[in-house]
């Protein structure tokens, strides 16, 4: 029998099926993909520091197949289930994101390759958000959602079985893997066909659109799938002219020279044709649901970084006057709150609000292979200060619950916004998962850490 593939090889076969899939449904991720590759492409050429620096990095291979995915489940069943099947891809729950606070009723983590060869290989990432039937007030619509969801399946028997597989033999056979990638998919698909009649569809749609977009279809369709773009202003700027409506403001921080965790900018959702299980043929309604989003990402925050980033962004959403009286756009406030956040490498370094990965350089690697040991006096800041060490940006893989709220919003429509009481249900959410998340500063900080045990150990000799 041919060899057990590696997980990153399945991955990476199930996110190419996916987005072969996804551009078959949805044309304009098509043209989105060609866009990107387009600017990311000038952008490299533009930018010899920036190309210089994803190739030491080895991002640059990575950068043309870099997707993340976004899809809501209803049931704890579901998730742990997906939990499972993520796991055959070498893909595990990272953080957790309450998003009830910004009036959605959700919480989610993110599934993503967590050790730096599989992010290396391919970062493939699903924004995962679990619905919180406890959060719809009316209980006789909550117990009707909760036995719609109860009687479906949104995984094939084979998949199943190819799962508890993997899980019992510690992996899958090229055979079995092909398999999996298809059966997987299967699980991501749109149904144009509600399970519902009209009725109970405008009544969950009442309650809240997001709820009827779970409840209301025979499994968790994948709702966009995002390209890492190098410069999203001029990609945003540059969607109109391919018939993409970008929502208004870019999510995230402003545009720096040192790029800093996420930005991240959508187009509206698709009015897509349903058929609700009391229509004949011929009939139709409508659901939106699926939407285009691009991102680009930064270094990852320190938790002294982080926190700087939420205070100066909860400033920026403060409404304020310039000394007129006249009132700041959203874009000024941003920019004006971030100049307080230090915008070159070696602040950022210093100051301990970024995460770095520390590596011998050309000159380094030479000066070791001549056997010179490095004076020792002055250590690490006089390497990089010689050329001896460079301080590479780690990549943020993760997400930002204020701008996650912001996209799901913005494809939410113009309705306005209900409110939930705040509570994160951390412990609830691992619960239903069936296991914990992991913290992401934990893991930016071993890389870091692990970065410079090496260097240690190489230059120590
Ligand atoms: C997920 C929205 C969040 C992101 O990139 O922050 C998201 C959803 O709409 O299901 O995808
Ligand atoms: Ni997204």
């Amino acid at each position: 029998m041919s060899p057990i593939l590696s997980r990153d090889e399945i991955r990476t076969r199930f996110s190419r099926a996916m987005s072969d899939m996804y551009r078959n449904e949805v044309p304009q991720y098509g043209q989105l993909l060609e866009l990107v590759a387009d600017i990311n492409q000038r952008t490299l050429q533009a930018r010899p520091a920036l190309h210089a620096q994803m190739q030491a990095g080895r991002e640059l291979e990575r950068l043309g197949v870099e997707r993340h995915g976004a899809i809501r489940v209803g049931t704890a069943a579901e998730l742990s289930m997906l939990r499972r099947l993520f796991a055959v891809m070498g893909m595990e729950p990272v953080g957790y994101y309450d998003l009830s606070v910004a009036g959605v009723p959700v919480h989610s983590t993110a599934f993503r390759p967590v050790s730096e060869a599989a992010l290396r290989a391919n970062p493939f990432r699903v924004f995962t958000s679990l619905l919180r039937l406890e959060l719809i007030a009316d209980p006789a619509l909550q117990d009707r959602a909760r036995a719609i969801l109860g009687a479906r399946s949104i995984f094939t028997p084979h998949v199943l079985e190819l799962i508890a597989k993997a899980e019992s033999a510690g992996g899958l056979h090229e055979a079995e893997a092909d398999a999996f990638v298809k059966e997987a998919l299967e699980t991501f698909r749109w149904h144009c066909e509600s399970t519902v009649d009209a009725a109970t569809y405008a009544s969950l749609h009442q309650a809240h659109r997001l709820i009827a977009d779970v409840v209301c279809f025979k499994g968790p369709h994948i709702n966009h799938l995002t390209p890492r773009t190098l410069d999203i202003d001029a990609a945003q700027a540059a969607m109109p002219a391919h018939g993409m409506h970008a929502k208004e403001e870019i999510e995230g921080p402003p545009a720096r020279a040192c790029p800093i965790l996420l930005r991240q900018t959508s187009f509206k959702a698709l009015e897509e044709a349903v058929r609700f299980a009391d229509q004949g043929r011929g009939e139709a309604g409508s659901h939106t649901a699926r939407f285009g989003e691009i991102e680009q990402r930064g270094v990852a925050l320190t938790p002294e970084g982080r926190a700087l980033y939420d205070r100066l962004l909860a400033q920026a959403r403060e409404p304020r006057e310039d000394t007129h009286g006249r009132a700041l756009s959203y874009g000024q406030r941003l920019h004006a709150a971030f100049a307080d956040f230090p915008d070159d490498w070696q602040a950022l370094r210093r100051q301990k609000l970024a995460f770095f990965r520390y590596v011998l350089s050309p000159a380094g690697e030479q000066q070791i292979e001549a056997r010179s040991r490095f004076a020792s006096a002055g250590g690490l800041e006089q390497w990089i200060e010689e050329g001896l060490v460079s301080a590479e940006p780690i990549t943020y893989e993760d997400f930002l619950p204020v701008s996650a709220a912001g996209i799901f919003q913005s494809n939410l429509g113009g309705e306005t916004h209900k409110q939930y009481a705040a509570h994160a249900a951390r412990q609830a959410f691992e619960a239903d998962l069936g296991a914990s998340v992991h913290d992401e500063m934990a893991l930016y900080a071993a890389a870091q850490q692990q970065s410079m045990e090496l260097l240690l150990s190489r230059v120590q000799g």
